[in-house]
């Protein structure tokens, strides 16, 4: 397994982070995550300490009780992160790639200083409210808004399919104002916010999802991020989340393909081992290649990342290469697997449930293919 030995390209540093990240999520979470799918929870408050312990809250930024480790070292984290479960990678990335990074990128010294440290050590948590009950592909058309009231703002609106939403702190919350659309902090308690869970999914669910609802929701002048105004805000924050996942769905599919694989040598029907049939040596086979590949690819968007700043087209490349790669790897793992596929009592049925979620945020499918048709024709096919 790992014909290609793309590992051997990481730096020592990196090759540290990974053996520590992937004891970490086998002793702490791949154990037990089965039972918080099924019982769709995900214990947060418990986990989010020993993840800021680690240094894998906010990790790729500077200052603030951040690691400011290298864009790769991040990937890989991921990567081993989300081998255990797609919603331990999504908590990762929502506080530290999205949250933590708008305040860090756009955030004045004061917020700064109030919020990313506690969220490094993940003692305060956040989420980042974007998407909207009725806009969530076209994020540049949305309804929430936020007035000025004497040196207050006032928002009003709803935001939909928010990571951890009902536990943050503090909500970043992207609104449309006469000035373009800007990002505010709203920490939680304030009046006429409020934040409920979705419930009945049958993906991600290790992971909470939350409607925010902001009715009348009055914050201070100094709520607003200063040192961002318009689309591009929120997107730049979602070109780091979309970085994580680039590797992170590798770790999904690995984990596919090692039960997969395990699987293959050891069941037996017709006198002997699954695995010496050639049509599933073929699915491995393919599985290999797959993941060789997705490996390579997140590799090569990591180091031009550490190397000056790989381009949005570039990140949606990975994006949409490696989520569907691995969810071909999962579907095909399944089938190994036979009826004990569609068991808790082995990883593939949760990764394949939980790909369809990663799939479909931090911009779907179609929105990367338009990205990169739109890179390819120079003609933009959104409007
Ligand atoms: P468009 O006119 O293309 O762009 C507006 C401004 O933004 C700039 N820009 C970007 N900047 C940084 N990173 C990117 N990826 C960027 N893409 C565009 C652009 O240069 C422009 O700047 P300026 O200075 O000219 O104003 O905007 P558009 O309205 O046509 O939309 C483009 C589109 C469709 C690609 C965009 O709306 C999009 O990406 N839609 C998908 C929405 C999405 O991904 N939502 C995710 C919500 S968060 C989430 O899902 C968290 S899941 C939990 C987890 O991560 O685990
Ligand atoms: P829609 O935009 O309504 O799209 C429906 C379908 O139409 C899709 O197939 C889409 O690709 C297609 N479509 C749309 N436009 C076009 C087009 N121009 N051409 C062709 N096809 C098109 N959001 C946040 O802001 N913060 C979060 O923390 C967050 N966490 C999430 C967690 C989970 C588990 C999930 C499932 C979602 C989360 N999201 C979050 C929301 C996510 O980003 C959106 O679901 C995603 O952007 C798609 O929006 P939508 O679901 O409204 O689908």
């Amino acid at each position: 397994m790992d014909v290609l030995r793309v590992d051997d390209r990481l730096t020592d540093e990196e090759r540290l982070v990974r053996d520590t990240v992937r004891a970490f999520a086998a002793e702490a979470v791949a154990p037990r995550v089965a039972g918080w799918f099924e019982e769709g929870t995900f214990p947060v408050r418990e986990l989010a300490p020993e993840l800021g312990k680690l240094g894998l809250l906010g990790m790729c930024l500077t200052g603030y009780g951040c690691a400011g480790t290298g864009a790769v070292a991040y990937g890989v984290a991921c990567r081993e992160l989300e081998a255990a479960d797609s919603g331990l990678r999504s908590f990762v990335s929502v506080q530290g790639s999205l949250a933590m990074t708008a305040v860090h990128k756009y955030g004045s010294e004061e917020q700064k200083g109030e919020w990313l440290p506690r969220m490094a050590a993940g003692e305060a948590l956040g989420c980042f409210g974007l998407t909207e009950p009725d806009r969530g592909s076209d994020p540049g058309d949305m309804r929430t808004r936020a007035r000025r009231d004497g040196s207050d703002w006032v928002l009003d609106g709803a935001k939909m399919w928010i990571t951890n939403g009902s536990l943050a702190d503090v909500a970043v919350v992207w609104a449309r104002t006469d000035d373009g659309i800007r990002g505010f902090l709203v920490p939680k308690g304030t009046p006429g916010f409020s934040a409920g869970d979705v419930h009945r999914k049958m993906s991600l669910r290790a992971s909470i999802t939350s409607e925010l609802v902001l009715d009348g929701v009055r914050v201070p002048a100094d709520a607003m991020l200063p040192g961002v105004k318009g689309l591009k805000g929120p997107l730049g924050c979602l070109t780091e989340a979309r970085y994580g996942i680039v590797w992170g769905a590798i770790g999904a599919g690995r984990s596919c393909y090692e039960a997969a694989v395990d699987y293959a040598k050891t069941r037996e029907q017709f006198g002997k081992p699954i695995g010496a049939f050639q049509l599933t040596q073929e699915k491995l086979a393919w599985m290999e290649v797959a993941l060789g590949q997705a490996g390579l690819v997140a590799l090569h968007i990591g180091r031009l990342k550490d190397e000056g700043g790989a381009t949005p087209q570039q990140v949606s490349f990975g994006k949409l290469a490696n989520v569907r790669a691995a969810l071909d790897v999962a579907r095909e793992a399944r089938t190994v697997l036979g009826a004990n596929g569609i068991t808790l009592e082995y990883p593939v049925i949760r990764h394949m449930n939980n790909l369809e979620s990663v799939l479909t945020y931090e911009g779907t499918q179609e929105i990367h293919l338009l990205t990169l048709g739109k890179a390819v024709t120079g003609l933009d096919a959104f409007r």
